[in-house]
């Protein structure tokens, strides 16, 4: 008798990362789309380095625990600090032996304040924190590992991006105008880095209720929207932006860079409605 039994996720991802060494930048807590990411990226066989901001070195030390006790680093590394960047960037090459796969980044920072009201009130130093956080870091971070994934004869960065970037969504303000420079900070550093056989590509995910974005108000309103009208009729899970990651990273997507991958049940192909 032939019984079927249908594939689990884990077994379908299995080796697909098989000797690939990366960092995911920007893991705060479980619900992280970063730690999502990981999960993926772990169960596909890849070897990780996780870097935190200082105030939660401890859950994400607990984190890399929980993944894979005693075989993941985490390295403090403040993006804004072009001497962190630097310094962490110099231990992941001691311990990956110069060469690297893949990055991850996945943060982002406005104040809260600018998260509401309309975006004509952005303060100047408001609207240059968000941009140096959620933009220009990757550029920052792309520059600290073109040596190594170019040791290693090629790579793959990937970001994680908003349609608020694109169109306008309520209350996103300061953070889409942020979310536009990194969606074409990827095109141009494609460009530079792509004879280097490196890829640069963003994912756009659909809201998901992050710690982050539990601050906002309305955010659970507009999560439930998109599970009434999105063409998946559903919301997106960091599951799903996490094995979309783990194409990105393998070489099944060899051919793409500079690319923004919609990650939202399809809720971007829609005109207003209501
Ligand atoms: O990119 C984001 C979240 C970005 C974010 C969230 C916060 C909240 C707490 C950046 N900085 C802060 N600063 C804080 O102090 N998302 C895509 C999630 C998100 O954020 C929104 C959204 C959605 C969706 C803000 C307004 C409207 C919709």
């Amino acid at each position: 008798m032939n019984i079927q039994i249908e594939e689990k996720p884990k077994t379908e991802r299995a080796g697909i990362l098989k000797g690939k060494k990366g960092v995911i930048l920007g893991i705060a807590n479980k619900w992280s789309i970063a730690w999502g990411i990981a999960n993926s990226l772990h169960e596909a066989g890849a070897e990780l380095i996780f870097t935190y901001q200082e105030r939660v070195k401890d859950r994400v030390e607990k984190l890399a625990e929980e993944i894979a006790s005693g075989q993941i680093s985490c390295i403090e590394c403040d993006v804004t600090s072009d001497e962190q960047l630097e310094k962490a960037f110099q231990e992941i090459s001691k311990i990956y032996d110069g060469k690297v796969d893949f990055i991850i980044h996945s943060l982002a920072f406005a104040n809260k304040d600018e998260l509401e009201g309309r975006y004509i009130d952005t303060s100047r130093s408001g609207f240059a924190l968000a941009q140096d956080i959620s933009a220009y870091s990757l550029a920052a971070v792309a520059k600290q590992a073109e040596p190594l994934l170019e040791k290693n004869g090629g790579g793959s960065i990937v970001t994680l991006t908003y349609i608020g970037g694109e169109r306008v969504v309520k209350n996103y303000n300061v953070m889409g105008v942020a979310k536009a420079a990194l969606e074409c900070s990827v095109k141009y550093l494609a460009n530079d880095l792509g004879p280097k056989n490196i890829r640069v590509n963003a994912i756009s995910a659909g809201p998901i209720k992050t710690l982050a974005a539990s601050a906002i108000s309305g955010i659970q309103s507009m999560i439930n929207e998109i599970a009434q009208i999105s063409p998946l009729r559903r919301n997106t899970e960091t599951e799903e932006v996490g094995d979309t990651a783990l194409f990105l990273v393998s070489n099944l997507s060899r051919g793409i860079t500079g690319e923004v991958i919609h990650v939202d049940s399809g809720f971007h192909v829609l005109a207003a409605m209501k």
